[in-house]
């Protein structure tokens, strides 16, 4: 079902003579986001200029739907959790207790002070975006847990205003899905509007006068045109990264069970036709066990026709390689957004990973637990932005901002410093700028 990339004696380093590069070894699913830009960008300027005017064209134009009020009245909220499943409710308790646990941690020791001198003093404060907007899709899953997985590190940062956004559901009369409403009920957030797509982006980085204030960041996961709209937006707003369509990436050995690689592969394919499930193993024996569970796993699925395209697409794989090393080595180059290692010492070798979003160590810990319960995020980075950008956490929602604070006696032990470097910089008057303090004033 997976198309087999052999990488048995081949070499990164160009040993071989064919120079291989293991980043390009599995294609990446192709995204054309700069395509959507051109679609968006009008939307975008509609809203800023026409406001909830434009909000209603595009509402009954893209979800067929225009909600009563695209401010979700507090009733519709408080209903939602009201009618949740008591099974369900508990689940998401859970999630949302695990998740402010880990985000309490990821705070860390109240902010930096160092003397650096006597009289010298830097400190670090760490300063809580003030007002932020996250974005929840409803396309083809509605994704309550990524609610709890934007809001919770919000919340735990110490955001003073939280507002959620999720496309109007023509089946629940222009409400978002109510399992999304009831997240935002149990987390209490109180301002949840039900607008969908670009619009929404557009939304929350130029306000909506009467509707919504402005946001200094947006962050959340959402289609191609949401994507887009965020990076046209970025600048007006900060945003997280762009996310593309999910990724797995297994690690296995000879120990690994095949049902449960399988499973897991089935697993995030179940998101998204592009999705990429990529099994990377020394052992041809197992690829061909893999190989053997996937057709049965994927035609029980609900979502098998979904599967079956983001199976057999260019994105998807298996990887034989010589040894773990090379796995190692693919894996690193790769930069998946969830890796997990299924093989003999698998918490050895995910200390060795320096490329992924998230990595799960060994046969008990699968991605979908981390989509849901595990207590960590599940907004992590697509596309091998991995090489250079976190998972959504506490720290997205804090600003870092430096306090100097020198003495006269501080600042005449350097004051020399600053003058040569800005003599350097032909920025004479940042030197004297530090030189007139301790100038004769005869
Ligand atoms: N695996 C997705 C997140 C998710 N899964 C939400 C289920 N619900 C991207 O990390
Ligand atoms: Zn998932």
């Amino acid at each position: 079902m997976l198309a087999t990339i052999d990488l048995r004696g081949r070499t990164a380093d160009g040993a071989d003579g064919a120079g291989l590069d293991y980043a390009r070894v599995v294609p990446r699913a192709a995204v054309d986001v700069e395509a959507a830009l051109g679609v968006v960008r009008p939307v975008c300027d509609d809203v800023a200029a026409r406001g909830e005017e434009a909000l209603r064209e595009y509402s009954e134009r893209f979800d067929r739907v225009v909600p009563a009020s695209f401010r979700v009245p507090q009733a519709a909220i408080d209903e939602a959790v009201e009618r949740l499943d008591p099974e369900l409710r508990a689940a998401f308790e859970v999630s949302i207790a695990r998740r402010r646990t880990v985000c309490a941690a990821e705070l860390g020791p109240a902010g930096v002070d160092v003397e650096l001198a006597p009289g010298a003093r830097v400190t670090q404060r760490m300063v809580p975006i003030e007002r932020v907007g996250l974005y929840v899709p409803g396309g083809l899953a509605p994704l309550a847990s990524s609610v709890i997985m934007n809001v919770v590190p919000a919340q735990v940062a110490g955001c003073a205003s939280i507002a959620v956004s999720s496309p109007p559901q023509r089946e629940f009369g222009g409400l978002p899905h109510p399992s999304i409403l009831a997240v935002c009920g149990l987390l209490g957030v109180e301002e949840v509007y039900a607008v969908g797509g670009a619009q929404a982006v557009a939304m929350f980085a130029y306000g909506v006068p009467g509707l919504c204030r402005p946001v200094k960041m947006v962050t959340g996961p959402g289609n191609i045109y949401v994507v887009a709209a965020k990076r046209l937006l970025r600048g007006i707003v900060s945003i997280d990264s762009e996310a593309g369509p999910t990724e797995i990436m297994v690690l296995a050995d000879e120990t690994a069970d095949p049902t449960l690689v399988a499973a897991d592969l089935v697993s995030q394919s179940e998101h998204d036709p592009l999705a990429a499930a990529v099994l990377v193993t020394d052992s041809p024996a197992l690829a061909d066990r893999v190989q053997a569970a996937l057709p049965d796993q994927v035609a029980a699925a609900r979502h098998s026709e979904r599967i079956t395209t983001s199976m057999s697409g260019r994105q998807s794989a298996v990887v034989l390689v010589d040894d773990l090393e090379q796995g190692l080595a693919v894996v690193n180059a790769y930069a998946t957004e969830h890796l997990e290692i299924q093989t003999r010492d698998a918490g050895a070798l995910a200390a060795r990973v320096t490329n992924a979003g998230a990595i799960f160590v060994g046969s008990w810990s699968p991605v979908s637990l981390g989509d849901y319960s595990a207590g960590s995020t599940h907004v992590l980075p697509t596309g091998a932005c991995a090489c250079h950008s976190s998972g959504l956490n506490v720290k997205s929602f804090l600003k870092a901002v430096h306090v100097v604070e020198y003495s006269r006696d501080a600042l005449a032990e350097v004051a020399r410093h600053v003058e040569v470097f800005a003599e350097a910089e032909d920025l004479p008057s940042h030197g004297r700028a530090v030189s007139i303090r301790f100038a004769d004033p005869s």
